[in-house]
């Protein structure tokens, strides 16, 4: 047989029909948490606004490479084209597709975002990086029609350093965002909330220094006193200062090979809801210098109690998603203060961000107005435990959770996943994430939404051994009938660390009333969500609550006569203004619980 040489491919015009692996060459390099620089009080050029937007249902803009598109008007095209960066639809940014049109409400792919950004050199700050506050899920990013790098996560933010690319005037920037639900994500494709896709958070350009300060951290232990640290853009050895006015101090940090850390006793004025006093903190480095509000506490466990600044802590809590009825994943700054407003009211000091890590000024509001939280990234049911791929993404979400919010003193608790199922894979995958978290940050307490033992009644999942705090969904009342088997549970565990029960609860549709024991009413959900609380508090090893939830939210899994499309488990509507009864339950609850 004589061998048939094969076409010249690449030269070939329809070569683009019949690749399959087409998307391979843009899944790497990856940009990861390590390049990402930490914002603090820097100045920054907002990217937000009018970006030119297309979707692209079939990936053509990949296939066909419309990042090497040359801008021309459409009269002087020199090749048919299907595509035009400079023209078509304008989006503004930060937003999600899905709230834009009615029919791209459920659409799930990708989307390409284009824009110009103007350069001037500037020999002081030759460095100029891009930073995405958070796009869903992968985004890979184009200048000037390369390919500069790839980024996994639709929570955390991202920097990626664009100087290289860069040419004085003007520069084509292109965002390439997908967000299909696959095997391989985290979370995976199955989960309870919206998949809104798109660059929903602030997208920035920050001109730095060539050597510049990449992330800090501070914080405070009765024993060791003040800590500080600081890593650097390069692998130099140089000195970083620190500076708190307010405490009269002046710490010098030895910085070697681009990290240095430094120790001083202090005394200062603690961190807590009832006194969320922030010290204004600021980093000099070389020709850098960053500025930040920070809360010093100490949160600790000791036996089955969590101690805050020493004094045993009771957490009234409530969870919350991030959706809004007109902005999807899009919080303003208003939206968030309403929330912790809402959970005021309740009598809460405790805030669950689920499932997913919730905008940056969430924690930043939520030290300044004293509110505490539980920050999670989304190891949500299934995920594909035994995948290293996964395992790498997942831990990546996580350290860039930690590094963005490591300052915050409202943050107490890392969770690391939820109501994931007790296999080996499952809990070696979830033991490197609470390690990593523990070694990346020592001063909070690593805890994961853990499910129950149903048979026995019994709270058990080898997960918990590597936890600070335990934390269990359960859901007697609804899922399950009665509060009998909540007694057992309760009784027959004898765990030797602090127990949250992180989910609890029960749809109720708002303006619905009747019995309170049918389903769906107000009546019901006040009935069970007061039964939780009575019966849970009263157990000395239950270190709080965080009934599920605060308000109702879209779940494309849920289309009874009630739901219509919303998960009704609020105890305020989608509106964010509608209380149910529920909301009253637990107030009254709390205001009878233990301090
Ligand atoms: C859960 C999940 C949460 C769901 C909730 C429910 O256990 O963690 O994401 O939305 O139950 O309403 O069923």
């Amino acid at each position: 047989m004589t061998d048939i040489a094969k076409p010249d491919t690449p030269k070939d015009p329809f070569h683009h029909l019949h690749d399959e692996s087409y998307s391979a060459a843009y899944d790497t390099p990856r940009i990861e948490a390590n390049t990402l620089v930490a914002l603090g009080e820097r100045p920054r050029t907002s990217l937000n606004g009018a970006w030119h937007f297309t979707l692209d249902l079939f990936d053509e803009g990949l296939r066909q490479k419309w990042f090497k598109l040359e801008p021309a008007p459409p009269g002087a095209w020199t090749h048919p084209q299907d595509y035009d960066p400079y023209a078509g639809q304008t989006l503004e940014l930060p937003s999600n597709w899905s709230m834009h049109k009615p029919e791209w409400l459920h659409f799930e792919g990708g989307g390409w975002y284009t824009r110009v950004i103007d350069h001037v050199p500037d020999p002081h700050r030759p460095v100029t990086v891009l930073r995405v506050g958070a796009a869903n899920y992968q985004s890979r990013i184009f200048l000037n029609g390369q390919f500069m790098g790839t980024h996994l996560g639709g929570s955390t933010p991202f920097c990626l350093d664009l100087s290289a690319g860069l040419q004085e005037g003007p520069n084509r920037l292109q965002i390439q965002v997908d967000n299909r639900r696959e095997l391989e994500r985290v979370p995976m494709r199955h989960f309870d909330w919206f998949n809104h896709g798109g660059i929903y958070r602030e997208v920035d350009v920050l001109r730095l220094p060539a050597v510049h300060i990449r992330s800090t951290q501070v914080d405070w232990t009765p024993e060791q006193g003040l800590r500080v640290r600081i890593r650097l853009s390069e692998a130099v050895d140089m000195q970083a200062q620190c500076h708190i006015e307010a405490l009269n101090l002046q710490v010098t940090i030895a910085v070697q090979g681009g990290e240095g850390e430094a120790r001083v006793a202090c005394h200062p004025r603690l961190w807590c809801p009832e006194d969320p006093y922030l010290y204004s903190v600021r980093f000099e480095c070389g020709d850098d210098h960053l500025e930040d509000r920070i809360g010093l506490r100490h949160i600790a466990v000791s036996g089955t109690q969590i101690l805050l600044n020493g004094r045993p802590l009771f957490l009234r809590g409530i969870c919350v998603h991030e959706d809004d009825l007109h902005l999807g994943k899009v919080s303003t700054e208003a939206d968030v203060r309403q929330r912790f407003e809402d959970a005021r009211a309740m009598g809460c000091n405790f805030l669950r961000l689920s499932h997913y890590p919730h905008h940056e000024h969430v924690a930043r509001i939520a030290d300044e107005v004293g509110m505490l939280l539980w920050e999670e990234i989304p190891v949500y049911w299934a995920i594909d435990f035994g995948n290293p791929r996964t395992l790498a993404d997942a831990r990546n979400q996580l350290h860039e959770l930690i590094l963005r919010d490591h300052n915050r003193a409202s943050v107490i608790f890392w969770g690391v996943g939820n109501e994931n199922e007790d296999s080996d894979e499952r809990l070696s995958f979830m033991r490197t994430l609470a390690e990593s978290a523990r070694a990346w940050d020592s001063s909070r307490l690593i805890s994961a939404a853990c499910l129950i033992n149903r048979e026995h009644f019994r709270i058990e999942d080898r997960l918990t051994h590597y936890l600070d705090v335990i934390g269990i969904n359960e859901y007697f009342g609804w899922y399950e009938p009665g509060f009998e088997g909540l007694q057992r549970l309760l009784d027959n565990s004898k765990p030797d660390r602090p127990v949250l029960i992180t989910e609890t609860g029960a749809d109720a549709q708002a303006g619905h009333h009747g019995r309170e024991d049918e389903l769906f009413t107000e009546e019901c959900q006040a009935r069970i969500l007061s039964e939780q609380v009575r019966i849970s508090a009263s157990k000395p090893f239950i270190c709080g609550i965080a009934p599920w939830l605060l308000y109702d939210f879209r779940s494309e899994r849920r289309h009874t006569v009630f739901n219509g499309g919303f998960n009704r488990k609020g105890v305020i509507a989608e509106d964010k203004r509608t209380r149910k009864l529920g909301f009253q339950a637990l107030a009254d609850s709390y205001r009878r619980c233990r301090p």
